[in-house]
């Protein structure tokens, strides 16, 4: 897609990126969802020149697939990478990259917050076979550079970190990763989770990381209707990950269809992540300034502490908060209960506002004292401030504090 060889906004490219409705003969506004596992050879020697990587075209869905091939090239564009790649799950993308870059005794460097089945990925999947998790606290980058040593091949972050907000400076990670004055260090690849911003609002790689991944589930699929994971990152890296990762270790492979509805969603990308960016900010103000709140954590917020690195990094702040209701966790339970349309659920960036307790849900995979550890305290609430009229989530919760606060009194909590 090109418009006399200007450079498309991000709106544009989130709409036309791979797929032009004018080629071809049929001219349908939507590509066509190739719901086929496998595609015939014109001979038997084009199939062996296939199989051989000699000659170009697909084969087999779970190599690759010309539906998934455009949300690939879509999503490689929105985050200013060469390639993409598409996976059954963020899980899928996560494992299959692990899987194609570390072996036996290699060493894997990641900030102290990861989202729950990353981190029990992490210490309980990899570590049985030899490889070796060092966590450390990034949000100091510092802390990288001395950490890092010949046998480091991966170095992991999330930035907001699911489910405490922690940034990391992904600039500063990324130089003292690919410096290569520091003798101490290997070869090393960066991978940021860039699920919470999406590339709307943060573009890791220009920042210097290696490989971008998303839980598609979230804010790119956008409707809560798919569960799916997306990569981006240099063509080598991406054929890699295809072939090793993707294909031989994981088969994590997504659905034409759900890749249809993936590019659905991230048609309207841009204008989502402006409406729960001013959404979120507006109820983030709310809490902060609740009598019933103890503490607020929302990039946006001057009060946050890493408040001046949001405004470096990210274009906005996002959908997503979290905070702890005054009288811990019983207190907070009794709230959620209260709620009468935001919705108790774990996941995250649908149209749909949802609350969870990640102690007791998206991070139980830790122990008690593993979370005191990576700092996630047990009476966290996250909040996944939705599409809905930002008045009607802060009343919602206006009155699941008025309630809380009779319980409190009553003498329940
Ligand atoms: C959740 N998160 O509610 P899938 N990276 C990040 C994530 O938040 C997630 C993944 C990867 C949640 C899921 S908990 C049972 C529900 C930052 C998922 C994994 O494999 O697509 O779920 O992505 O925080």
């Amino acid at each position: 897609m090109t418009n006399d060889n200007k450079t498309l906004g991000f709106a544009t490219n989130a709409i036309h990126e791979g797929y032009d409705s004018q080629e071809g003969k049929i001219r349908s506004l939507n590509p066509p969802i190739y719901m086929s596992s496998t595609f015939a050879f014109n001979s038997a020697e084009q199939g062996a020149d296939m199989f051989a990587g000699e000659a170009e075209g697909h084969f087999y869905s779970r190599i690759s697939n010309p539906t998934l091939d455009i949300l690939e090239k879509r999503l490689a564009k929105l985050e200013g990478a060469e390639a993409g790649l598409s996976f059954a799950s963020g899980m899928g993308a996560i494992t299959s990259i692990c899987w194609t870059f570390l072996k036996t005794g290699d060493e894997i460097l990641c900030d102290k917050t990861l989202y729950g089945c990353t981190f029990a990925f992490f210490t309980h999947g990899l570590s049985k076979f030899g490889v070796k998790i060092k966590h450390i606290d990034m949000s100091d980058a510092e802390n990288v550079k001395a950490a890092i040593n010949q046998n480091t091949k991966l170095l992991y972050l999330e930035t907001p970190a699911n489910p405490n907000m922690r940034l990391c400076d992904i600039k500063a990670i990324s130089a003292y990763a690919h410096d290569i004055n520091n003798a101490a260090k290997g070869d090393v690849k960066v991978v940021v989770d860039n699920t919470y911003c999406t590339p709307y609002i943060q573009q890791p790689l220009a920042f210097g990381a290696d490989i971008v991944v998303h839980s598609a589930t979230k804010y790119l699929g956008g409707h809560g209707d798919i569960i799916a994971g997306m990569a981006a990152g240099n063509a080598d890296d991406m054929l890699r990950v295809r072939i090793e990762g993707l294909k031989d270790m994981t088969g994590a492979v997504l659905s034409p269809m759900d890749a249809m509805l993936m590019m659905r969603g991230i048609k309207t990308l841009e204008i989502r992540m402006l409406r729960h960016s001013e959404s979120a900010m507006k109820v983030a103000k709310y809490l902060e300034a609740h009598t019933a709140v103890d503490q607020v954590m929302y990039p946006g917020l001057p009060s946050f502490s890493q408040h001046e690195l949001a405004k470096r990094q990210m274009s906005l702040f996002g959908g997503m908060i979290a905070f702890e209701v005054k009288g811990g966790i019983e207190a907070g339970r009794k709230m959620m209960n209260a709620l009468n349309l935001i919705i108790r659920a774990v996941s995250l960036g649908d149209a749909e506002t949802l609350i969870e307790h990640p102690a007791s849900m998206t991070h139980a995979t830790y122990t008690p004292e593993e979370r005191a550890l990576h700092g996630i305290s047990e009476g966290l609430v996250r909040l996944s401030v939705g599409l809905e009229d930002a008045e009607d989530l802060i009343d919602d919760l206006k009155q699941a504090f008025e309630k809380t606060q009779r319980f409190i009194a009553e003498g329940e909590v």
